[in-house]
């Protein structure tokens, strides 16, 4: 299988994170990418490549032009601070609803962002770039034909990242770039295995009819993102029907979790899309610190195998998955699977 690597990933060093009022170190780190990479070159059959230079085009598609130069910006301002406590810009407030008057730096942090877990640091633009581009030449490798599998190795993750807003440790949205170019040739399906729901991806494709956005993962009622990944959410105007949530209790296991993998398998066959992209987190894992579920590692085997039975040309996205012991060897079983 080829993968196509974030050749920036490195420049994105989250001092820590900031977890009810305390920082604790980060989980999403750059040592995630390095097992993931080791994994595969152990494993063999994966062939590594890096996407041509990173340029904006990729992601004005999905993302706001105000928050894209948002990213940018702060990210340089981040960069030129010579005091390291401004090297990290975190937001501590939230608006109210949409204010036009609010344009200062502070009322920015709180404006383009969901959650205290998603620091802007000197090289998030241009890691976040790199991703994106990961995808945007995964997803033209697919479109192509040139490539039946195709997976995007990078962090930070995407799938948390709305139209205008980074969280949950995203702030471009890998899968929605993907989605977004191959939806050119025909209707896409997007499937997330991620723990935690793909509200970005929701977000971004909620009134749309030609992609379908489909997560399974942890109840929000008591996992992040705590506000979205209800089952009640469905889509909205022509993108009624388009949207389908599969929320499972804390401590799921293969048994809760085989039914709810199959519905769906199910919603994503009924759309008949051309194109899949699989959200591929490996957080659902029994030894994430962050999860709450305990599928073992043979069970992302069985998850790679439900996506090729879909049969379609698919581009496979690196979401979460903390545990860098087990994330390599996830992972691989998957990937493993999907190519078989
Ligand atoms: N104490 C992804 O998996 N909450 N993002 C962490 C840790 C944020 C997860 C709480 C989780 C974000 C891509
Ligand atoms: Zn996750």
């Amino acid at each position: 299988m080829r993968v196509i690597l974030n050749p920036k990933h490195a420049e994105h060093v989250p001092p820590g994170e900031m977890e009810g009022g305390a920082v604790i170190p980060s989980y999403e780190a750059p040592g995630r990418f390095e097992v993931i990479r080791a994994a595969l070159e152990a494993a063999g059959g994966f062939r590594f490549e890096e996407p041509p230079k990173p340029s904006e085009e990729c992601v004005t598609a999905i993302h706001h032009a105000a928050y894209i130069a948002y990213l940018r910006e702060a990210s340089a301002e981040a960069k030129r601070a010579r005091d390291p406590a401004a090297k990290q810009l975190w937001p501590t407030v939230f608006p109210f609803g949409p204010n036009p008057r609010a344009t200062g730096t502070r009322a920015l942090r709180g404006q383009f962002c969901f959650d205290t877990y998603t620091p802007i640091l000197p090289g998030t633009f241009a890691s976040a770039l790199g991703g994106a581009s990961a995808a945007a030449r995964a997803a033209d490798l697919i479109a192509d034909g040139a490539e039946r599998n195709v997976y995007v190795l990078t962090r930070p993750p995407g799938h948390h990242a709305e139209h205008d807003r980074c969280g949950g440790y995203c702030y471009f949205n890998n899968a929605a770039v993907a989605a977004e170019r191959l939806a050119k040739c025909g209707p896409v399906a997007v499937l997330d295995l991620d723990v935690h729901h793909g509200n970005g991806t929701q977000h971004i494709f909620y009134s749309r009819a030609d992609v379908l956005t489909v997560s399974v993962h942890g109840d929000p009622a008591g996992l992040y993102p705590f506000f979205s990944g209800f089952a009640d959410e469905t889509g909205t105007g022509a993108g009624l029907g388009a949207n389908a949530n599969f929320p499972l209790l804390p401590g799921t296991g293969v048994k809760e979790y085989r039914p709810a993998l199959a519905a769906a398998v199910e919603a994503v066959r009924r759309f008949k899309p051309a194109f899949l992209v699989f959200a591929f987190g490996a957080d659902a894992h029994e030894s994430d610190p962050i999860g709450g579920f305990t599928l073992p590692t043979k069970f992302f085997a069985e998850m790679g195998t439900a996506v090729r039975e879909i049969g379609l040309p698919t581009v496979i996205v690196q979401e979460g998955g903390y545990n860098l012991t087990t994330l390599g060897a996830c992972v691989t079983e998957g990937l493993k699977a999907i190519d078989a």
